[in-house]
């Protein structure tokens, strides 16, 4: 349910990939197609993201961080979310605690997607220690949107593959509570082969589920497509368990459209043309 007319902002902060469709390029489109005023701020320039494409160029743009939270605290901006995703070096984590620290409010969302792992590998240009740094920056957000690969490095627990059973994913769901964020959505959940999709923990330790059936074929950019969509929700007054529901099916829909496709798995999925479901489902349409 909406809850007011204002629009609504977010700063959010991944990298650009020029090409390939993840991070900024996804998470901007999202917002603004949902009603929301995306500001960005990139944590470096690629020529595409770097899973499964080799070549890609590689700009960071760490130094820039600074001035750009600086200036915008200078122009006394409110955010009501500030976003954070591809984070490439301990001292982005740094700045990035730095910005959560300026532009914290009582009112406001500070959501992570701790990107570092998926399929149970970290991605390749992390260190072990990175997710050590990730946990850190976890423990300042009111919501994080880890894979079960990333939920497992949060907990410094091994991998495990699925089949998942209820009883293991909500240890996950409850250690991660404990790191401190009030909410958790885990996504990649299944407990058979035909569905699958994203578990909830909420402020009050109540666990939901959203799942749909599976899509062969892993896809690139998936999570950014999902966690833009979970965070339009909830700045559009849905609930964490309606606004997850919104978002698995915005994913799922996008990936069966590219699945029917045929399109390249490395090159991201058709969210594009799944904008008037997600438009329908978030009542603005
Ligand atoms: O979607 C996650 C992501 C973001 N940014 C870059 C990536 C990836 C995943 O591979 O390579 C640069």
């Amino acid at each position: 349910m909406k809850n007011d007319n204002r629009l609504k902002r977010v700063a959010a902060i991944h990298d650009l990939s020029g090409f390939g469709k993840c991070s900024l390029t996804v998470a901007l489109p999202i917002l603004s197609a949902a009603g929301i005023e995306a500001s960005a701020m990139p944590t470096a320039i690629l020529s595409t993201h770097t899973g499964g494409i080799s070549g890609f160029t590689y700009l960071d743009t760490t130094g820039e961080m600074r001035p750009f939270m600086k200036h915008w605290k200078s122009l006394d901006i409110h955010f009501d979310a500030i976003y954070s995703g591809f984070l490439g070096s301990f001292e982005q984590l740094d700045i990035m605690k730095e910005v959560f620290d300026e532009f914290k409010r009582e009112d406001n969302l500070i959501m992570v997607d701790p990107v570092m792992a998926d399929n149970g590998e970290l991605y390749k240009i992390f260190s072990p220690e990175f997710a050590l740094g990730m946990k850190e920056l976890c423990q300042k957000a009111d919501i994080i949107v880890p894979n079960i690969t990333e939920a497992a490095l949060l907990l410094d627990e091994p991998y495990r593959d699925g089949v998942y059973s209820e009883a293991y994913i909500e240890h996950l769901l409850v250690g991660l509570s404990q790191l401190g964020p009030r909410q958790i959505v885990l996504t990649g959940v299944y407990f058979d082969d035909m569905n699958l999709g994203a578990a909830t923990y909420d402020a009050n330790g109540k666990i939901d589920y959203a799942l749909v059936p599976k899509v062969p074929g892993y896809y690139h950019g998936t999570g950014d497509v999902f966690a833009s969509a979970l965070l339009a929700g909830i700045l559009n007054g849905f609930s964490l368990g309606e606004s997850t529901g919104i978002a698995v099916r915005f994913t799922a829909g996008s990936i069966r459209r590219t699945y029917e496709a045929g399109t390249d798995i490395r090159f991201g999925v058709n969210f594009e043309q799944t904008f008037p479901q997600l438009l329908k489902e978030l009542k603005l349409v």
